[in-house]
C-alpha cells in the first residue's frame, strides 16, 4: 500500500512544465468540435482553435485542454480517426507555445499520439480505468487528471443515484489515485476531479461543490470544471452563453473550498476575479489600514 503525500504538494509537474501550486491555476478550454455544449462549432477548423488556445494563454491560461469529443450529457461518442483528425493538427500548431497543452480524450491510442506530438497532459474523463490508458500514461512523464463521472455521455444523467456523493466520489477517486501510483506516477503528476455534471443532479453537484475538500486524497490537487455548465443554467435559468457571472461565482467558492485548477471558458474574467480574491487574501495579512483614498471610481 502506497502512503498518501502527507503535505500539500506545492508544484505540478506536467511533462517539462513545473506549475507552482502556490496560486490557483487556470486551464482553458478549446473545444474543436462540432457539438460541445458552450463553444461547439465555434473552433473546428485547426487554426481557428489553435488561435483561440493562443488568445486564451494571452489571457493568463496556465495550462489549455484540446478536446475533440463532446462529453455533455447526451452527446455521440465519436470514432477515433474523426477525435484524431480533429485534434493533432491543433498540437501540431501549438507546437512550442508557453504553456502545457492538455487533450481531453479517453482513447489510449489518441492519448499517445497526443504525447508524442507534444501535450504535457492528459485529462481523462474515464481516469484511466483502461489499462491500456494507464500503460500509456505511465510510460511518459505527463500530468494527468483523474475524473470520476457515472456513465457514459449518452445516458448518465439519466436519474443518477448516490447514497452519499461526496464520499462516494472521494473513494473513486482515492481508487484511481492509488492505481496510478501503482502504475509508477508520481503524485505531482497527478490532479483529481469530481467530474462536475457527469452522472449527477443538480443536488449531486452542489454538495460536491461545498464539500470538495473532502473529495481528494491527502495534498493532491483537485480541479474543478464548473464553467458554464448546465447547473449553472438550473441555477440562474440562463442559456449556456449567459453563464459567465455564474461560473465566476461558481470558480471563486471552488477555490475557496479547495480547488487549485480551474477548467473554464472564460479566463480573463476568471483571472479577474482570481486576482480580487489574491487581493483580499493579503489585505487579510495585513491588519493595517487599507492605503489609498476613499474614491469611488
Ligand atoms: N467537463 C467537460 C469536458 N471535459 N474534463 C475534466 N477534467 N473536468 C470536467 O469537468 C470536464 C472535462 C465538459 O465541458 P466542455 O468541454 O466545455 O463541453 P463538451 O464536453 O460539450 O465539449
Amino acid at each position: 500500500m502506497i502512503l498518501l503525500a502527507a503535505i500539500k504538494l506545492k508544484f505540478l509537474q506536467l511533462g517539462r512544465f513545473r506549475l507552482d501550486l502556490g496560486r490557483p491555476l487556470v486551464m482553458g478550454i478549446v473545444n474543436v468540435t462540432p457539438d460541445s455544449f458552450s463553444d461547439g462549432g465555434r473552433f473546428d477548423s485547426a487554426t481557428a482553435a489553435a488561435d483561440h488556445a493562443r488568445s486564451l494563454v494571452a489571457e493568463g491560461a496556465d495550462i489549455v485542454d484540446i478536446g475533440g469529443e463532446s462529453t455533455r450529457p447526451g452527446a455521440q461518442a465519436v470514432a477515433l480517426d474523426e477525435e484524431r483528425r480533429r485534434v493533432l493538427p491543433v498540437l501540431e500548431k501549438l507546437s512550442g507555445l508557453a504553456v502545457p497543452v492538455s487533450v481531453d480524450t479517453r482513447k489510449p491510442a489518441l492519448m499517445r499520439e497526443a504525447l508524442a506530438a507534444g501535450a504535457a497532459m492528459i485529462n481523462d474523463i474515464e481516469a484511466l480505468q483502461s489499462p491500456e490508458a494507464m500503460e500509456v500514461a505511465a510510460g511518459t512523464d505527463a500530468g494527468i487528471c483523474l475524473m470520476h463521472k457515472r456513465g457514459v455521455p449518452a445516458d448518465m444523467q439519466r436519474d443518477p443515484r448516490y447514497d452519499n456523493v461526496v464520499a462516494e466520489v472521494a473513494g473513486f477517486l482515492a481508487t484511481r489515485f492509488h492505481a496510478a501510483r501503482a502504475a509508477g506516477i508520481a503524485p505531482e503528476r497527478i490532479v483529481v476531479d469530481p467530474g462536475f455534471g457527469f452522472g449527477k443532479t443538480l443536488a449531486h453537484n452542489l454538495q460536491l461543490l461545498h464539500c470538495l475538500r473532502e473529495i481528494a486524497p491527502d495534498g493532491v490537487a483537485v480541479l474543478a470544471g464548473i464553467s458554464r455548465k448546465s447547473m449553472l443554467g438550473q441555477i440562474t435559468g440562463r442559456d449556456a452563453g449567459q453563464r459567465v457571472h455564474a461560473s465566476i461565482a461558481a470558480a471563486l467558492i471552488a477555490v475557496q473550498n479547495g480547488a487549485q485548477i480551474l477548467r473554464v471558458h472564460d479566463v480573463a474574467a476568471t483571472r479577474d476575479a482570481l486576482a480580487v480574491l489574491a487581493a483580499v487574501g493579503r489585505g487579510g495579512l495585513n491588519r493595517a489600514a487599507p492605503q489609498g483614498g476613499a474614491g469611488t471610481a
